[in-house]
């Protein structure tokens, strides 16, 4: 049995728990994300390709922010994340562990950053748009926010208030039982530690700064027009 495959059969989501340090997806999302961000031939995390065309999601995000940003930032983090396990692990085999603050520090900030993007990518779609189809999603949505109008004012407000750069957070808080919406500061601060995300939106400048300069606010409302309600509803299923 393989390193993946154990994990599916003991730890579901709790694989993930080593990428990012706080969030894990549980169930067939778990498996899927897994698919997409590792690679058990050649033992290191990888950049997925996207489900849709660079400029797929015209005029909503350009596809030169959508180039730069999958091709270059996405695939640095990957590269950070693979770079801070080696570093590790040379230094368990020296016994020289006086960088590691540092490369803890790069575990998080990298694989809150594969991860956040891995699941970013999958919850936009040029067909996207809209309100929630899944009835289960949309009762929850109605009953935690108290409506759907409410929720998205809500996640536009927590998106364009994060300070500096980070993460807008849809997310399933299993302990309450209930929907949240969080921000994440750069990938991996203030988030929660029980919660499972199922919609984000970056709000790094490099994510809308080519298009929207300093517009934020305009970005995220836009953002709505993108959404794959579908995929954050398959999410939601399987988070709970
Ligand atoms: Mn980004």
């Amino acid at each position: 049995m393989n390193r993946r495959e154990y994990l599916k059969k003991t730890l579901g989501g709790a694989a993930l728990l080593g990428a990012t340090g706080m969030m894990a997806p549980t169930g067939a999302a778990a498996s899927e994300l897994m698919e997409l961000m590792y690679s058990e031939e050649r033992g290191e995390y990888t950049l997925p390709d996207l489900p849709y065309a660079y400029d797929a999601l015209e005029p909503n995000i350009d596809a030169q922010t959508m180039e730069i940003h999958h091709s270059r930032h996405h695939q640095g983090y990957v590269t950070g994340l693979n770079n801070a396990h080696r570093k590790l692990a040379e230094a368990r085999a020296s016994g020289d562990f006086a960088l590691v603050k540092h490369w803890s520090r790069e575990v998080s900030f990298h694989g809150g950053g594969h991860y956040l993007h891995t699941m970013f990518w999958q919850v936009m779609s040029p067909d996207g748009g809209g309100e929630p189809r899944d009835a289960d999603l949309r009762s929850a949505i109605d009953r935690d926010f108290g409506s759907f109008a409410q929720f998205k004012s809500h996640f536009v407000a927590a998106s364009n208030a994060v300070e500096g750069s980070g993460w807008g957070i849809l997310a399933w808080e299993p302990v309450g039982s209930r929907l949240i919406v969080h921000q994440a500061e750069k990938q991996q601060n203030l988030s929660p530690w029980s919660s499972t995300p199922l919609l984000m939106v970056d709000v790094w400048e490099h994510a809308y700064y080519l298009r929207y300069q300093n517009r934020r606010g305009e970005y995220v409302n836009n953002f709505f027009n993108v959404i794959n309600w579908d995929k954050v509803a398959e999410w939601y299923k399987a988070a709970r």
